[in-house]
């Protein structure tokens, strides 16, 4: 049985926006593996090897053998009652702000609505010499999509060493710093500058809530930290809201 305090279901009722920072773990039930956990991918593959430009550059056709490996895991998924009860948020308060570190669409095809990528989204490939954006089926020649120009086809995600994309990091931040309420779900808070919403988050007037299978760098600085399942206790919260306004 999940304890919600009942200051915590007290500061939603008065709460006008309300910010959900997800990471890999709000994914996990839905099949999609994270990064740092026990089955985390960066256990096998390490990130410069994989997730930075000069590794694409070097051995492009790996790469493109990742980022397919998890589209496909990403089209067999389905999103689950986190990414669900995070969009049904957006039945009971006038702002709700989804702000993810993840790439795997799965909060839009909850039905979230304001949303902003932090690491950009698989679905989307640019061309890395003239930027043409290429969304539908790419077409693979010996592994490697190219584009009409000759240049070779990237994922439209955020790769270490990256700049993040200044609209959504910049929109990401302005909802952070007016957050009432401030849900952080299933991170790890060790990539930078997203982790460094949670204290734009706190220097505004949030009140900080984790939801983590474990404690994290953060835990001993949020106001509210529950461990478990993200699939379990994200409902139990909204659950817990929705009969407090009845009564
Ligand atoms: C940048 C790619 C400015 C997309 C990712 C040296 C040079 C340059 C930069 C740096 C440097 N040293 C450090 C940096 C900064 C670096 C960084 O932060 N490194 C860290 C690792 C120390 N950041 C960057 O490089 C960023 N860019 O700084 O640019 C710049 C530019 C030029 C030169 C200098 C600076 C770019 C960062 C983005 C990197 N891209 N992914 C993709 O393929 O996905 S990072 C990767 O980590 C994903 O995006 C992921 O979202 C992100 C964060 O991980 P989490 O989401 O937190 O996932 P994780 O597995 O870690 O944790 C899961 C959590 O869920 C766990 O806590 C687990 O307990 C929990 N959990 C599991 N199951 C459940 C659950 N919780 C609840 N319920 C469950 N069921
Ligand atoms: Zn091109």
């Amino acid at each position: 049985m999940i304890k919600i305090d009942q200051s915590l279901v007290d500061k939603l009722k008065g709460a006008h926006s309300i910010v959900f920072f997800t990471g890999a773990g709000i994914s996990a039930e839905s099949g999609i593996p994270t990064f740092r956990g026990e089955n985390g991918v960066w256990n096998k593959l390490k990130p410069e090897e994989l997730a930075n430009f000069d590794a694409f550059l070097r051995n492009p056709k790996m790469v493109w053998e990742w980022y397919n490996h998890r589209k496909k895991v990403i089209h067999e998924s389905q999103p689950n009652a986190a990414h669900h009860s995070i969009a049904e948020f957006q039945n009971h308060f006038e702002e709700v702000t989804v702000v993810t570190q993840n790439i795997d669409n799965l909060h839009r095809r909850a039905g979230s609505r304001r949303i902003f990528e932090l690491h950009g989204n698989i679905e989307r490939n640019y061309c890395v010499n003239c930027k043409t954006y290429y969304n539908e089926e790419l077409e693979f020649k010996d592994g490697i999509p190219k584009c009409k120009c000759g240049g070779l086809i990237r994922p439209d995600v955020v790769w270490f060493g990256e700049y993040l994309p200044e609209y959504e990091f910049d929109e990401g931040e302005k909802a952070s710093i007016n957050a009432d309420i401030f849900f952080i779900v299933g991170t790890s808070a060790v990539v930078y500058p997203a982790a460094g919403l949670i204290q734009s988050a706190k220097r505004g007037r949030a009140v900080l809530v984790e939801v983590n299978l474990t404690r994290t760098e953060i835990s001993s600085f949020v106001d509210y930290s529950f461990t478990g399942r993200a699939g379990e206790i994200m409902p139990a919260i909204l659950e817990k809201y929705k009969l407090s306004v009845v009564n």
